[in-house]
Order: C-alpha cells, then structure tokens, then sequence
C-alpha cells in the first residue's frame, strides 16, 4: 500500500504543542478574556492551564538564553511582575502547526513593530525604561517548546500524553489542606 501521501501531509502539517504565558500585565489589565478570545481563533486545544506565582529561578531559567542582554534585569522584573501582580496564566496550546499559529497571532516581540490585531499590537506597550510589555509569551520552534512546556508543567498537569515520562519514588514534604 502506497502511505507517501498521507505520511507527507503528516509532515506538513505536524501536530505541535507550545507553552503559552499571559504576563502579569496581562493579567493586572483584565486582558484575559480578550487574548483567549484572539487565541481561539487558532482553533488549537488549550491541553493544559495553571495560574503561577513565578519566582525568580523560574523566571532565570525560563530567559537563561537571554541572560547576557541589558534587558534582562529588567525582563526578569517584569515575568515576576515586580510592577504589576505577581502571577501569570501558563497553557499549553496542541495542535496542527501550533508554534506558527500562535506567535501569527501574538504579533512581533516589539509591541510597537507588531501588527495592530495581533495581541502584542492590541495589548502590548513599551515602558519608558524600555521594557517590552508585550502581554503573552509563546514558544518559538519544537524545542524550546518542549524545554519550557516540562519546565512550567508536571506530566500529571496536562491532559494529552504528549512526551515520554517515566515514574519514579519520590519522598518529599508536601503542603495538604489542613
Ligand atoms: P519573543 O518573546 O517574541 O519570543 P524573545 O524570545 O527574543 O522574543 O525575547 C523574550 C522577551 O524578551 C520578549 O518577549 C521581550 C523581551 N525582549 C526581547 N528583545 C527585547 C529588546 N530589544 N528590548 C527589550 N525587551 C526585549
Ligand atoms: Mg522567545
């Protein structure tokens, strides 16, 4: 049986998942509704979703590939929301050509460049110390999203099997309802 077509669209098309963060000015600006609104147009899966207190480790780790820029203090400032609250909504996005579909719709990394419907061109401000206040994270190629997607998620807080996992015996103090 000849599969080559359909093992071409596969690879056309592939499914992808991608690690989406509304900001805390997203969040502080009741902007929420108005950004999932623009990423439904996607028409991909939310497979995941939390609302985080980000601390500074995360927000190091999460940018380590930025650490070298002068922005980065500032960067770091702003994912923890030094000037705004200090939580952020984290989702995982699945489907077809997630990656592209999602950073089309999120619009350039300068707020000002972005285009006007894009969320980041909607939304999104330049702060007089030059920080991009662009409201919305998202992944940038398969890679980084898998590296971010296990950095912010356990397996257990996602609904979709979508890498491999394994169990292991863990033996730590946990916070239960008292
Ligand atoms: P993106 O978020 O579009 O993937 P990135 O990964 O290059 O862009 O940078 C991460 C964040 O760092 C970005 O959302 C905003 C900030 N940033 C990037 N370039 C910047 C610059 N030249 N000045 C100020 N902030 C910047
Ligand atoms: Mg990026």
């Amino acid at each position: 049986m000849d599969t080559s077509k359909h093992e071409g669209e596969e690879k056309a098309m592939p499914e992808q998942k991608t690690l989406v963060i509304i900001k805390p000015d997203g969040l502080v600006k009741s902007l929420t509704g108005g950004i999932l609104t623009k990423l439904s147009e996607t028409k991909l899966k939310i497979i995941a979703a939390k609302v985080v207190r980000v601390s500074r480790e995360l927000a190091v780790e999460h940018y380590y590939h930025l650490k070298d820029q002068p922005f980065f203090g500032e960067l770091i400032k702003y994912i923890m929301g030094e000037h705004h609250t200090n939580r952020v909504l984290a989702m995982v996005y699945y489907g077809e050509d997630a990656i592209q579909k999602v950073r089309a719709i999120a619009g350039s990394t300068n707020p000002e460049e972005a285009e006007s419907i894009s969320i980041r061109g909607m939304f999104g401000r330049i702060t007089t110390k030059g920080v991009f206040e662009n409201v919305i994270h998202a992944s940038s190629d398969p890679k980084e999203a898998e590296r971010e997607i296990k950095l912010w998620f356990m397996p257990d807080e996602i609904v979709t099997d979508i890498y491999p996992t394994t169990e292991k015996e863990v033996a730590r103090k946990m916070r239960v309802w008292a």
